[in-house]
């Protein structure tokens, strides 16, 4: 049941393709189909068992845990997802934040500028444990051509992508990151003691060919 519903919102459940959170579909009123303005449902882009993604307007302000739905105007995006309801004090946030056993890594997203007009904001990148992995940087976003921002970034913890202070007319969409699982903790299995042991083995004789090489 949940690969269905994951299937009809246009991202795969497992395997190494890359999802992508595209804002559009059936993923508001729980389950239907987005008017403008309309808050996108919680359950969006999450993936049973492997990853939540949680979605807040305004990361200074309590609550308010929602993002909001446009069809178009921002930039050339379609579905795109914006926080504020007005302005707003502090950036808005999508977390994408992995399960147990799973982590994330975020490789990019669009953000467009709403309607025909350059809009200003920042965008941080942070992991779920609150460290900054991509400093805030300041963006001009053109009103018809949207930006495309490449990441590389994994972490266990989570990833928060923030933009803002203007989080109205600044929206993002297609959010494109990778999920797998992570290593178990703990005592490596008899194959990873002989991996060791061999790397080991190579560092030892790395060594002992750097200590042969002359002073100079
Ligand atoms: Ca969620
Ligand atoms: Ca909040
Ligand atoms: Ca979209």
């Amino acid at each position: 049941m949940a690969g269905a519903v994951a299937a009809s919102l246009g991202f795969g459940v497992s395997g190494a393709g890359a999802e992508v959170l595209t804002f559009s579909g059936n993923i508001c009123g729980g389950g239907t189909s987005c008017s403008n303005n309309e808050v996108i449902d919680d359950s969006y882009g999450d993936i049973a068992g492997q990853l939540d993604v949680v979605y807040d307007r305004d990361v200074t302000v309590g609550g308010e845990n929602r993002l909001r739905a446009y069809g178009s105007f921002y930039s050339d995006l379609t579905g795109v997802a914006y926080g504020g309801e007005g302005n707003t004090t502090g950036p808005a946030e999508i977390f994408l934040q992995p399960l147990s056993g799973f982590q994330v890594t975020l490789l990019g997203f669009d953000l467009g500028a709403w309607p025909n007009q350059t809009r200003n904001s920042q965008v941080t990148i942070l992991n779920g444990a609150g460290q900054v992995l991509s400093p805030s940087t300041a963006l001009t976003v053109d009103g018809q051509v949207h930006s495309h921002l490449s990441y590389n970034f994994t972490s266990a913890d989570g990833i928060r992508i923030q933009w803002g202070p203007d989080n109205y007319d600044v929206g993002i969409d297609n959010v494109e990151f990778a999920l797998s699982a992570v290593g178990p903790a703990g005592v490596p299995e008899p194959a990873s003691w002989a991996l060791m042991i061999a790397g080991f083995g190579m560092a030892g004789v790395a060594l002992r060919r750097r200590s042969t090489v002359p002073a100079s």
